[in-house]
């Protein structure tokens, strides 16, 4: 009796003392998932860590991770030991990418840039426990990290968001909150909504009225827009615009992840924001007034008079002294011709340009593209590229301007097959702005239909649906830049709204913009959420929680 259980004893203790170093810990389920992860035996105790970033550096990269080493020694409560985490400048690695070796007592982190590095930082973030997001001291976490080898890199080159901040307004603190939450996704260009008919919010020196009039309606609609005609009698708008220093204030902090902020200046369509402020902008002189309806507005921008071209080009030399990014969005959407049609200026205008209706489009159609050519034409000149929502298609596109594919992917398509870059944000998959469960009745009043994370998670830019096109050829996929999700407001009055919205959806849109089809894995990616759930809780976001909840149900 006594000898088995000897034995026994020493069996278990065989096995214990044996498994942890002949087994590699599993790698945790991190978003977006690396390309490639290659395990091996043995840990790195992280608590025991100091990290070590070599000078030569650029001060982008040396700020980035000397914050994250703060954080690091504040919260794993321990002196730093033997254990180190170095970052190396590896000018062989392409821009985006990163490479982490974790041995027990060093990390080797690779990268040619701070895009790369962000990425390493938020992956080796990910691999520790949830308390690295806070700043409360966690010494009793469990700071082992898994061996392995890490070959990362971005499937495509944008990975955006959208903000709208017209019908709805976030402050500089939301917006960097947003940020916070678009670097640990990985993601790199901020889709800055500023404009539209609901207000204009960004300062312009040379037309103060844009913002001090054009930020203000008079009340807003209650209700969705398809049935409501009930309006709340509250102004809306007094202060909400973002004066040139708070842009810029924005613009230095996203750039501080390895953030692009692309400022998008709507027009010109959905003007009325502008036209309320300047009345003789518009086809009819107006009067007009901030809108505070949803929905399209017959009113837009008369493009027969040649001083708004000056409005437009002296509003756009601002935005670009303002935004560093290669890239501005003129907007270009639902633009109705109604007002076109009819007015004198314009008719001459089309005339004068010897504009003539086809088989596809009208002469008016035409002449919106003379407007998004001129405009592309003068920012070339800047140096500047423009990407325009997919109406641009209807005409003529701007000679290199890029696509943004809203309706569905075959606008992005279209494209590409021109010749044209294109960045695909179709909105049933990608906008955020509806609903997350198919109970409506129990949920807060939402744009429309239903898009669960799921639904964003398998979303496909190269999938077609326009069967006599066909499906795009291995060159032309290389004009699809990437993907992009929106967070339109008309129906997200505040942030704790907008972050039930938002996350966590951007989960899957973080998965689907990095990893390669071939490397999703849904199971893995759901395990994952568990602990992205933890990330929200400790820096304070708000989420939905639906993917739990229905899992309870079920259970
Ligand atoms: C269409 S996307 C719009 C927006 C709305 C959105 C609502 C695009 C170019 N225009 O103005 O906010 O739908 O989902």
């Amino acid at each position: 009796m006594m000898n088995t259980l000897i034995l026994t004893l020493i069996t278990v203790l065989a096995v214990f003392s044996c498994s942890p170093a002949a087994e590699p810990l599993p790698f945790p389920e991190i978003i977006p998932f690396p390309q490639h992860v290659e395990s091996s035996r043995g840990t790195f105790d992280a608590s025991e860590a100091e990290v070590v970033c070599p000078d030569e550096l650029d001060s982008l990269s040396k700020a980035y991770i000397s914050s994250f080493s703060d954080r690091l020694s504040s919260v794993k409560g321990h002196s730093a030991g033997k254990n180190r985490i170095v970052f190396k400048t590896d000018p062989s690695i392409k821009d985006e990418a990163y490479s982490i070796k974790i041995t027990p007592r060093k990390i080797t982190v690779r990268a040619s840039g701070l895009n790369g590095f962000v990425y390493a930082v938020q992956t080796l973030k990910q691999m520790m426990p949830a308390d690295i997001y806070g700043t409360a001291p966690a010494p009793d976490a469990d700071w082992l990290l898994p061996c392995c080898t890490i070959d990362d890199c971005p499937r495509f080159g944008y990975r955006g968001m959208l903000i709208d901040v017209a019908r709805y307004f976030s402050s500089v603190e939301e917006v960097k909150k947003f940020l916070d939450m678009m670097e640990i996704h990985k993601m790199n260009v901020f889709h800055w909504h500023l404009t539209d008919d609901q207000g204009w919010r960004i300062e312009i020196k040379k037309y103060p009225e844009l913002t001090t009039t054009g930020s203000k309606r008079r009340h807003t609609l209650v209700g969705h827009h398809h049935v409501s005609n009930e309006y709340d009698g509250i102004p809306y708008g007094e202060g909400m615009w973002y004066s040139q220093e708070e842009i810029r204030e924005v613009v230095d902090y996203a750039a501080s992840k390895g953030i692009t902020v692309i400022p998008e200046i709507d027009l010109p369509g959905h003007m009325m924001g502008a036209l309320a402020a300047y009345p003789h902008l518009g086809c009819t002189g107006g009067p007009y007034e901030v809108l505070g309806k949803w929905g399209i507005s017959d009113d837009v921008l008369c493009a027969g008079k040649e001083e708004n071209y000056r409005f437009l080009e002296n509003v756009l030399e601002e935005v670009c002294a303002l935004f560093p990014s290669e890239y501005i969005h003129i907007g270009g959407d639902e633009c109705p011709k109604t007002r076109w049609e009819t007015c004198p200026r314009c008719q001459a205008k089309i005339k004068e340009l010897g504009l003539e209706d086809d088989d596809k489009h009208t002469a008016e159609h035409y002449l919106q593209s003379h407007v998004m050519k001129r405009m592309a034409q003068f920012l070339a000149e800047r140096g500047k590229k423009i990407i325009g929502w997919e109406e641009m298609l209807q005409g003529e596109l701007p000679q290199g301007s890029t696509v943004m594919a809203w309706r569905r992917n075959k606008y992005g398509h279209r494209a590409a097959k021109l010749g044209h870059d294109a960045i695909m944000s179709t909105r049933t998959y990608l906008y955020l702005d509806r609903y997350q469960s198919e109970d409506k009745e129990n949920e807060p009043l939402a744009h429309s239909s239903y898009l669960p994370v799921e639904m964003v998670w398998a979303y496909d830019p190269y999938v077609s649906e326009d069967e006599k096109a066909g499906p795009l050829t291995e060159e032309q996929k290389k004009h699809i830049l990437g993907i992009q999700a929106n967070v339109w407001r008309e129906y997200i009055p505040d942030n704790n709204h907008l972050e039930y919205m938002t996350y966590p959806r951007m989960d899957a849109v973080a998965e689907v913009q990095w990893l390669l089809p071939e490397n999703k894995d849904w199971d893995r990616f759901r395990k994952g959420l568990d602990r992205m759930r933890k990330v929200y809780d400790l820096m304070g976001y708000n989420y939905a929680t639906h993917v739990w909840d229905e899992e309870q149900e079920l259970d």
